[in-house]
């Protein structure tokens, strides 16, 4: 072993002595919210569910509203949701989430209810039921994980998918003369009067991560006043079905999905509708 590679190893091991003494339960700064069960996750490495069911987790924690929390699964990747969030949840079949929110919602309003839906379920197969949902002003939370394809299935093309973004059934990039234009579900809800809250969100950096956690934190908060419904899109990644590394998958976020899906608030309510 030469002297380089003698200092190089020396200051690994110094290293790792510094992360141990800092990894204490003082400097402790972030932890598993307690709702979400300390389970292996089955999604691919790097996928934005994961993020997205541990902030929705956190702010149900935080508000203290475990018990009183109905949550309702997709069919999609996220089908699962209910192995991970420790609350009552009710699973839906493809698209109909809306529907058993609202039928759930009805019958319990004092429970927060909220879907959890990708883009194939809420923007194909459930357009109908999101937009009738949304347009009755349903006192529930929708999320709504946008990752431009279809992921549990495969990766074909969604409402979704981008002008030219390969997908399996777009294997030369969607032609829009074809296929038609990305469905922009966040902003035709924002149109109808029965919406309350509506925000387009993501989950590609830490500082987005945060802004996507207060935006759940206040639809949670907004249900509790009954004025309609609150929607998240959350755009989010597939790094397995866009075949990129995770870090890929969120740099491709940044330049091509944002662009067409811009972050923000896109209904706000006013100072006077949400005084309680
Ligand atoms: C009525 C019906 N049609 C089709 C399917 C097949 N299917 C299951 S998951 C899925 C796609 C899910 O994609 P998305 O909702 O975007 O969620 P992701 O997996 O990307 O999170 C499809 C088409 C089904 N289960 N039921
Ligand atoms: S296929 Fe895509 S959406 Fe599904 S878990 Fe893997 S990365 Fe996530």
């Amino acid at each position: 072993m030469n002297e380089r590679t003698m200092l190089s190893e020396e200051r690994h091991f110094e290293n790792m002595i510094q992360a141990e003494s800092i990894c204490t339960a003082e400097n402790l700064v972030y932890e598993r919210p307690g709702t979400l069960l300390d389970v292996t996750m089955h999604y691919c490495p790097g996928c934005g569910h994961g993020v997205a069911h541990r902030l929705l987790m956190e702010v149900v924690d935080e508000l203290g509203i475990q018990s009183q929390t109905i949550g309702i699964a997709p069919v999609g990747c996220s089908v699962f949701a209910y192995n991970y969030m420790n609350i009552d949840m009710q699973e839906a079949a493809h698209g109909r989430a809306t529907a058993a929110a609202t039928g759930i919602k009805r019958v319990l309003p004092e429970k927060y209810v909220f879907t959890y839906q990708g883009d194939g379920d809420l923007a194909a197969i459930g357009t109908g039921e999101t937009i009738h949902t949304c347009n009755r002003g349903e006192n529930i939370l929708i999320v709504f994980i946008n990752n431009g394809v279809y992921g549990m299935t495969g990766g074909q093309m969604a409402p979704t998918t981008l002008p030219g973004m390969k997908t399996t059934t777009s294997p030369y990039g969607r032609d829009v003369k074809v296929q038609g234009y990305p469905l922009k579900i966040a902003d035709i809800v924002a149109t109808l009067p029965g919406s309350f809250y509506v925000t387009r969100q993501a989950v590609h950096t830490p500082a987005y991560v945060r802004k996507a956690k207060k935006a759940m934190l206040k639809s949670f908060q907004y249900q509790k006043l009954g004025k309609g419904t609150c929607f998240i899109e959350i755009v989010s990644n597939c790094p397995s079905n866009w075949k990129m590394t995770p870090v890929e998958s969120n740099r491709w976020v940044k330049e091509h999905m944002l662009p067409y899906y811009p972050l923000g608030d896109l209904k706000v309510p006013s100072e006077k509708e949400t005084a309680q």
